[in-house]
């Protein structure tokens, strides 16, 4: 299966990309502050690409349970010096291989910016919320994510329930996909992702990704991010900065059953599990 995203397409039927968080942010949950400045966020990104990030995922804006809404020259502030430099260092010839630039923005004025410096694909937490997201993408041949959430950061965490998550999320996104197909994004552009922690408990979390399968039938890679999250800490008892193992846990399990890339704010350590995560997964399917 390929994802096409502007000058990088990626085949998942060989591979498993690591997509590595960068977070120009001063409040997010895990990383707040450390990467505000640009020389900073710059050093990481480079570590991440050294590190075997196949894409780096710039946001500007946390969307944390609680967080709220960042406008789009603010986001542009931040964004911009880091995309800038990112642009010279995601070259294949500056990378040893291709480097996708994410923008992890709902905002369609900041994500037309970002595509003209030439980012490679939009993560939409709100998976076209904004109606003016899908044509500034279309026009640029970028590649998308479209993510499950249920209400808003800012409401999202207060007592969400499903009959059964899995199905309901695996609807949910077929409606996003239709609907994004209808808008004018090309099919091979579309990424999936069930949005683990957006309006989910901790049960609600563990079920989307022991059952990602169900979402992969859907005929799009599926994208998991569960680094760091509080499910993990709510089952391991441990604070962000502890919650390597889980999160490597829960991500070589998505990889098993199916995921094509996972976010994570820990690339060295992932890209070292998906080495194996991936391999089993083919040794099941020759069986
Ligand atoms: N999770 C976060 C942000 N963006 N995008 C996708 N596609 N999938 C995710 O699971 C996802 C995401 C939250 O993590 P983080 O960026 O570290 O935190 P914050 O939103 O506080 O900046």
């Amino acid at each position: 299966m390929l994802w096409r995203c502007r000058g990088v397409t990626f085949d998942f039927d060989r591979d498993v990309a690591v997509m590595g968080v960068l977070n120009v942010t001063p409040d997010s949950f895990s990383d707040g502050g450390r990467f505000f400045e640009p020389a900073a966020a710059i050093e990481h990104a480079r570590r991440m690409i050294t590190a075997g990030a196949d894409l780096i995922d710039v946001g500007a804006e946390s969307t944390r349970p609680g967080s709220k809404p960042v406008g789009a020259e603010e986001q542009w502030r931040r964004l911009e010096p880091v995309l800038r430099a990112l642009e010279a260092e995601s070259k294949p010839a500056a990378a040893s291989r291709a480097v996708a630039v994410s923008v992890d923005t709902s905002n369609a004025e900041v994500a037309d910016r970002a595509l003209s410096l030439g980012a490679h694909v939009i993560n939409d937490v709100t998976a076209l919320g904004d109606p003016a997201m899908a044509e500034c993408i279309a026009r640029a041949g970028a590649g998308v994510v479209l993510m499950h959430l249920r209400g808003t950061p800012a409401t999202m965490q207060d007592d969400p329930e499903y009959e059964d998550v899995a199905r309901e999320v695996v609807e949910a996104l077929a409606v996003k996909l239709e609907a994004a197909r209808q808008a004018g994004l090309a099919p091979e552009s579309i990424a999936l992702d069930p949005g683990i922690g957006f309006g989910k408990t901790t049960r609600h979390n563990l079920e989307l990704i022991a059952r990602v399968r169900e979402l992969c039938a859907l005929g799009r890679p599926v994208v998991v991010g569960a680094s760091r999250k509080r499910f993990i800490g709510e089952l391991s008892g441990a604070p962000p900065e502890q919650r390597l193992e889980g999160g490597l846990a829960a991500h070589v399990i998505a990889v098993y059953e199916g995921a094509s890339v996972v976010r994570t704010h820990d690339v060295d350590a992932t890209v070292r599990a998906v080495a194996i995560a991936r391999p089993l997964r083919e040794a099941r399917r020759r069986e």
